[in-house]
């Protein structure tokens, strides 16, 4: 199916241009002409207000977005990364492969409506509640591919390696059986789910050792050298107890035991790496790898802040993820990444690459070049051969209105006002109008439904 429209605003990869004619091809961007000639508009159909690329998210556990506002009770002692883990290990008990849709479709849903285009899922969950196999091992992943389905999120499916509870081979704990696979039982599953993943005709697939805690040293070699294709995403330096842990292990940092042991390049998205040091921050820069940033996520946690203006100094490759789905937005990931280093460094427009340059027009540019890097996709830019993924925004709204295009970007990031979204578009559909998504009624119905019950069995 093909079709034409002149986008009366549009972000191309070099800056803003004003009615812009795209052709449209199975969902691809077939042609692009930024001065049309009067022929070539008499086909066209018009699309009103300023269209920019849908972000890509690099970091996502969609079931987490069933717990959102189950965990921000205080708890006896000493809150923390690890005791927000053990709420997250309770709700597990009892959540079902129809919750794990219902949930999973609900937050891709909220993506979408919320400007994120296409999705790096982190898929670890992959067995029952007693860490049994389903009779198709990849029964979860399934879910999740339906989930993709029915919303139209772009996938990048990224099947998790979960084999050790700690730094030093531990066993992993009974809590975390439903992510345990040995290698062969992970190699199947990842076949399986390969396999599963052939009805989204756009889909990718990659691999994804959890952490350095949750593989041995050989079992990541082998992984690697397993002949799988697709990016490579792992969980890294994200709390300090963790590079502790990895220090008293092994002598080495994290991400200077990754770098020391294997050869991390643009394949990479190494996630959260919010402890580095001034070596590490170099190394990670300089090997062309994608630190995957979830700044919404790690305030909620608690994290810690990444070390983003060396980093961006270097001009380090980044981009955005909703990793625990506490808050599902992609203007607020930036924004919050950019305010961290504000309160950090007590400075301004810290993220912005020189003077004079839109603070909210740098970020969303490199949080989009990053993130399409991290899911292997043809997605984040306005240009033939990409998928027509984008988001329209409705010039008419009194949070852009007045302004000019040079600051509709950060307009748009530092108010988070989703509402000045009019249309979404996936693979040149019209996903979500007027801020709602297609199918949210049935989405949120189901959703309701299965979290009530859900909440009933958890008590
Ligand atoms: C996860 N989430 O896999 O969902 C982790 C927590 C862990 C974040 N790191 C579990 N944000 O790292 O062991
Ligand atoms: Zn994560």
């Amino acid at each position: 199916m093909s079709k034409t429209l002149l986008l009366e605003h549009a972000l191309l990869p070099d800056g803003w241009h004003s009615g812009v004619l795209v052709g449209i091809e199975e969902g691809v961007i077939a042609s692009l002409a930024t001065h049309p000639s009067p022929q070539q508009l008499e086909a066209a159909q018009a699309i009103a207000g300023a269209t920019i690329p849908g972000l890509p998210n690099l970091h996502s556990h969609t079931f987490q977005r069933g717990m959102a506002g189950l965990a921000e009770t205080r708890g006896p002692s000493g809150d923390s990364f690890w005791t927000w883990r053990q709420v997250m290990y309770r709700f597990l008990e009892h959540l079902d492969p129809d919750d794990v849709e219902a949930i999973a479709a609900m937050a891709m849903m909220e993506m979408l409506e919320g400007g994120f285009t296409s999705l790096a899922e982190f898929h670890y969950l992959h067995h029952d509640p007693g860490g049994n196999h389903y009779a198709n091992l990849a029964e979860l992943a399934l879910r999740i591919i339906a989930a993709a389905q029915q919303t139209g999120i772009n996938l990048t499916l990224l099947p998790v390696l979960y084999a050790r509870g700690g730094f030093g081979g531990q066993p992993v704990a009974a809590q975390q059986g439903r992510f345990y696979n040995d290698l062969d039982s992970y190699l199947a599953l990842h076949a399986a789910s390969a396999d599963a993943l052939k009805v989204l005709p756009h889909a990718k697939i990659g691999l994804a050792p959890h952490s350095l805690r949750a593989v041995t040293p050989d079992m990541l070699t082998a992984l690697l050298g397993a002949g799988l294709s697709g990016p490579v995403h792992i969980h890294i330096a994200e709390q300090v107890k963790e590079v502790d842990d990895c220090l008293a292990w092994s002598g080495r940092r994290p991400v200077e035991w990754l770098f020391d042991h294997h050869a991390v390049d643009a394949q990479w998205c190494l996630i959260h790496a919010t402890h580095m040091s001034e070596t590490e921050t170099q190394a990670l820069a300089r090997s062309g790898a994608v630190a995957g940033l979830c700044p919404v996520t790690e305030a909620n946690l608690g994290d810690g802040f990444f070390n983003a203006c060396s980093y961006q100094a270097l001009n380090g490759a980044w981009g955005v993820g909703s990793d625990s789905n506490i808050e599902i937005s992609a203007f607020a990931e930036l924004r919050c990444l950019e305010y961290g280093q504000r309160l950090l460094h007590r400075g301004r427009n810290l993220l912005a690459g020189a003077e004079g340059h839109s603070t909210g027009l740098d970020l969303y540019t490199k949080a989009l070049q990053g993130g399409a890097q991290a899911l292997q996709q043809p997605v984040g830019a306005l240009r033939v051969g990409a998928r027509a993924d984008w988001v329209t925004l409705d010039l008419a709204h009194p949070t852009l209105a007045p302004l000019p295009q040079r600051h509709w970007l950060d307009a748009l990031i530092f108010t988070t006002d989703r509402s000045a979204i009019r249309s979404v578009t996936v693979n040149g559909q019209i996903c979500v109008l007027n801020g709602r998504h297609h199918a949210r009624e049935a989405v949120t119905a189901r959703y309701t439904d299965r979290l009530k019950r859900l909440l009933a069995r958890v008590g």
